[in-house]
């Protein structure tokens, strides 16, 4: 018996986070999420989209991926048959979208997953049954505020601080972090794209604080420019958005421009496409990690099973869900010495809590298949 599709429920959600997290490109007070629910005849998946409100980390927003699925992507799948190979090869001739494709590619793999009784980790690949975790910290108004912050992260076990960076805000965080923690903490920076080549010298001043990596420092397209940061820096350079594909990647480590890979799954298309990468990039040497895009639980839960493939040597920006939520929709995830448990039930392992999820519901739209 083949499976068949029966419909597709794109949710949104409210999730106030318990801090605003300010980036280089804007300050977010509120996760505004996606989710996506498919409902097949054996059972259903759920899958969380990583766009956010706002077109500024990438060219996708919410409601614009909530209309690609609705208006295309929805549409477009195979009426029967589960088959995620056919899946994706419905959806490749729409061009990019690649977090809407994602969300509704996991979704569906959560539900043939669930009825085969097998779990994420299982099915991708996972080495171990904990990951170690990371913290992602944005930016702060003063140095002091910064280091309290930072405090109270280590002070619950996160193995590694990843400090958000922009020009003006560079050195001196960083100098400050080192010298009050010490030079043993496992310290990283992303810029999400705030900087150009003709910054180079500024950015090889962070050369002297032992850093982990540098992510993402020039924009998204510029992958050449990357290449010749590369060579003018001795901390070794990690891409985040720049890398949308397993071609993206293949293309930035033979051009040089990146050591270390940040894996989001949403913005290269999947869990698929994220476990090519990783194939890949182990291949060649080259180290990779674990994003995040200010999951809930739904989200975190494929995440958190993904970082635990072989090649993802460093901890990853998989944190515990009070990091960002005073109440998640799914049981929280807990930091225990650092680390978080891979779900090991079917599927994703975690189910939206039905209160939680009404409580912050802003809408919800069902397409009939
Ligand atoms: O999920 O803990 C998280 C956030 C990690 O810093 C994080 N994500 O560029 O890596 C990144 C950013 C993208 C989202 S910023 C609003
Ligand atoms: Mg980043």
């Amino acid at each position: 018996m083949k499976t068949k599709i029966s419909g597709v429920e794109l949710r949104r959600i409210a999730m106030p986070l318990v801090t605003p997290f300010r980036t280089s490109f804007g300050v977010e007070t509120s996760r505004d999420v996606l989710l996506v629910r498919v409902v097949t005849s054996d059972g259903e998946g759920w899958a969380e989209c990583g766009a956010m409100s706002e077109p500024r980390y990438c060219s996708e927003y919410a409601d614009g991926a909530q209309a690609v699925l609705r208006e295309f992507l929805v549409p477009a799948l195979p009426k029967d048959g589960l088959d995620v190979q056919a899946v994706q090869r419905t959806l490749k001739p729409f061009t990019g979208h690649r977090l809407a494709k994602s969300a509704l590619e996991t979704a569906l793999l959560d539900a043939r997953l669930r009825s085969a009784d097998e779990s994420f980790g299982s099915y991708l690949g996972a080495a171990r049954d904990r990951v170690p975790c990371g913290v992602s910290v944005g930016i702060m108004d003063s140095v002091p505020e910064l280091l309290d912050a930072v405090e109270e992260y280590i002070a619950e076990g996160y193995l590694r601080i990843k400090l958000k960076i922009e020009p003006g805000w560079d050195i001196e965080p960083v100098r400050a972090v080192r010298e009050r923690f010490g030079g043993d903490l496992l310290l990283q920076v992303d810029a999400n794209a705030a900087y150009t080549l003709a910054d180079a010298r500024r950015l090889a001043g962070l050369d002297d604080f032992g850093l982990l990596l540098v992510e993402q420092p020039l924009a998204n397209d510029d992958m050449v420019q990357h290449a010749e940061l590369a060579r003018r820096l001795r901390t070794p350079i990690c891409l985040d958005e720049s890398i949308e594909s397993a071609a993206d990647a293949a293309a930035a480590i033979s051009l040089g421009a990146c050591s270390v890979i940040n894996i989001k799954p949403g913005r290269v298309g999947g869990y698929l496409e994220a476990r090519r990468i990783h194939d890949l990039a182990r291949a060649h040497g080259v180290a990779v990690w674990c994003g995040g895009m200010l999951e809930t639980g739904i989200g975190r839960a494929a995440n958190v099973a993904l970082a635990a493939l072989p090649g993802f040597t460093l901890p990853g920006d998989t944190s515990g869900s009070s990091r960002y939520f005073a109440t998640d929709i799914t049981e929280p995830f807990v930091l225990t010495e650092g680390h978080l448990e891979v779900p090991e039930g079917p599927g994703t392992g975690v189910d939206p809590l039905p209160d939680v999820l009404d409580e912050v519901t802003v809408s919800s739209e069902w397409i009939a298949l």
